[in-house]
């Protein structure tokens, strides 16, 4: 059987595994970049892409990480994984915990969590804690379980620095697929992990001289849930975009590094502006991605009609979740279906032809 190339294997150089660290893979990484010509056009824009992250096997960006997190606590002798979620985070903890055999524990936010999130945690067997509190609540609680517990246990959030080498590869795709650095890569920011790993990502990419660029970083965040744009960490972050409802980010400091050292810059963006971007993104390209995902599009939609972009600039939008993990969101974002009778002529009437 000729196996698929494992995504660890293919960036092994700049990722923390050696050769006794164990092999665990789904089939993560090696994401489309798709080409979104007709809302670039619609824009101005001819050269906008969005990496599409849902394509991950639980569905998003955060498996790049959680392959790297588990294989690495398997290879300590850890015996379970524990990590808080908005949903993505937890489902993705679940199914690598289920792969390697150990035990998972997800603490979320009860009620906050998309419906597909939740049955995949589930599914794959992971103990599931809803509390009556926030993300950043779950998380203290995850920090100070782990510290407390005399049973080998360890978080997989963003703080587990393996979760961040892992996603770096994503910034590596990018350029191996563009045969250079893009000048803006767009995305949304929740905990801002992710945009710290691909600033690292692209730092080291360069520094190896696989590229010669740098590009520049546009985290977005909901308005509702925006402390870093504030300044302040805010108590009760508010947004449909569930999977960045998070108001005290734990990779803030390195956040701003990345923006300010990438000469990027952090934004808010309404919920409107997401669910407007993330309905024009199916619509117009057939890619259909989470809420959450949208912040980016939608902070590149809003900078572009402003006039703040240049019409050639190499623009990716990075699409962290796939649409299908929140069902419920997607049907409010739609119209309805069409009632008909099972005839031609009923059939003919509701369509109009
Ligand atoms: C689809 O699952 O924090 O800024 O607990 O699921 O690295 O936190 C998810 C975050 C963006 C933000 N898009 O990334 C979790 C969790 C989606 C996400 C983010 C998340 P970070």
């Amino acid at each position: 059987m000729t196996e698929r190339p494992r995504l660890v294997d293919r960036y092994a150089s700049f990722l923390p595994v050696t050769a006794s660290t164990p092999r665990l893979s789904l089939g993560e990484g090696f994401t489309p970049l798709v080409s979104l010509r007709r809302f670039g056009a619609s824009l101005g824009l001819r050269n906008l892409y969005a990496k599409v992250e849902g394509m991950n096997p639980t569905g998003s960006f955060k498996d790049r990480g959680m392959v790297v997190a588990v294989a690495r606590a398997l290879e300590s002798g850890a015996s379970a994984v524990i990590c808080a979620s908005t949903g993505n985070t937890s489902a993705s903890a679940a199914a690598y915990a289920a792969a390697a055999g150990i035990e998972c524990a997800v603490i979320v936010p009860r009620g906050q969590v998309a419906a597909g999130k939740l049955v995949q945690a589930l599914i794959a067997g992971a103990r599931v804690v809803p509390i009556d509190g926030n993300f950043d609540q779950a998380l203290t609680i995850v920090r100070a379980l782990a510290e407390q517990d005399d049973h080998p246990v360890a978080v997989v959030n963003s703080i587990n620095p393996d979760r961040l080498e892992g996603q770096k590869t994503a910034a590596f795709e990018v350029c191996d697929d563009l045969g250079r650095a893009p000048d803006i890569v767009a995305l949304p920011v929740g905990n801002a992990g992710n945009i710290t790993a691909y600033w690292a990502g692209f730092r080291e990419y360069r520094a190896a001289g696989r590229v010669r660029e740098r590009p520049r970083l546009w985290g977005f965040q909901a308005a509702g849930a925006a402390p870093i744009v504030l300044g302040r960490p805010v108590e009760r972050p508010d947004t449909v975009a569930t999977a960045i409802r998070i108001g005290n980010p734990a990779s803030w400091s390195r956040a701003v590094a990345a923006r300010d050292e990438s000469g990027g810059r952090m934004e808010a963006v309404s919920d409107e502006e997401i669910l407007g971007a993330y309905r024009d993104l199916a619509r117009l390209e057939g890619v259909f991605c989470e809420p959450s995902s949208a912040a980016g599009v939608a902070g590149i939609r809003r900078a572009a009609r402003a006039g703040e972009l240049d019409a050639d600039a190499l623009v990716v939008c990075v699409l962290t979740g796939n649409g299908l993990k929140d069902p419920e969101t997607a049907g409010r974002s739609a119209t309805g279906v069409l009632e008909a009778e099972a005839t031609v002529g009923s059939v003919s009437v509701a369509l109009g032809w």
